[in-house]
């Protein structure tokens, strides 16, 4: 991607749907700032911004992601979403938090799935790409 893109926003309830999948997501609220990349399915780091309206460089935590921007079409969703599961993060309550979104690499475009079982295969498969990506850290001076 070049330059990361960077989104931000904050965390809103998504369908709960998530969570059954074994890939609980926070969902950022539709009026996230920043430019909205194509739809598809990233690896990156998400930051939580500890003052709202602060600079996202004083997050205290930077927590790789695989990123999910797009309709959800394997469940005939209308609304776009930008959705991120912090790996190996289950426990996460990141709801009215305000984060920020780094998006490192594309990994590829979203599908719809015949099966839900066909698209969390798939979303294993995306995390351990998410993983290699990311295994570096994230970069420091930006
Ligand atoms: N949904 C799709 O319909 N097609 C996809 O290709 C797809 N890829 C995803 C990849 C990852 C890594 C993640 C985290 C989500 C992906 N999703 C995809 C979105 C899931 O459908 C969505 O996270 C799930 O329905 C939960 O939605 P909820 O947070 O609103 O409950």
């Amino acid at each position: 991607l070049g330059r990361p893109h960077r989104l931000r926003g904050v965390v809103v309830h998504g369908d709960a749907r998530g969570r059954e999948l074994g890939f609980p997501t926070a969902n950022l609220a539709p009026d996230a700032t920043g430019m909205v990349p194509a739809d598809g399915v990233y690896a990156g780091w998400l930051r939580r911004v500890a003052e709202p309206g602060g600079p996202a460089a004083d997050a205290p935590e930077v927590l790789p992601a695989a990123v999910s921007i797009g309709t959800n079409p394997t469940f005939a969703g209308l609304q776009r979403r930008v959705e991120a599961y912090v790996l190996d993060r289950t426990d996460l309550d990141l709801y009215d938090d305000e984060v920020v979104l780094e998006l490192v690499d594309r990994l590829r475009p979203t599908e719809r799935f015949d099966s839900v079982e066909a698209l969390v295969e798939q979303m294993h498969d995306d995390v351990a790409r998410a993983r290699v990506v990311l295994a570096d850290g994230p970069a420091t001076a930006r």
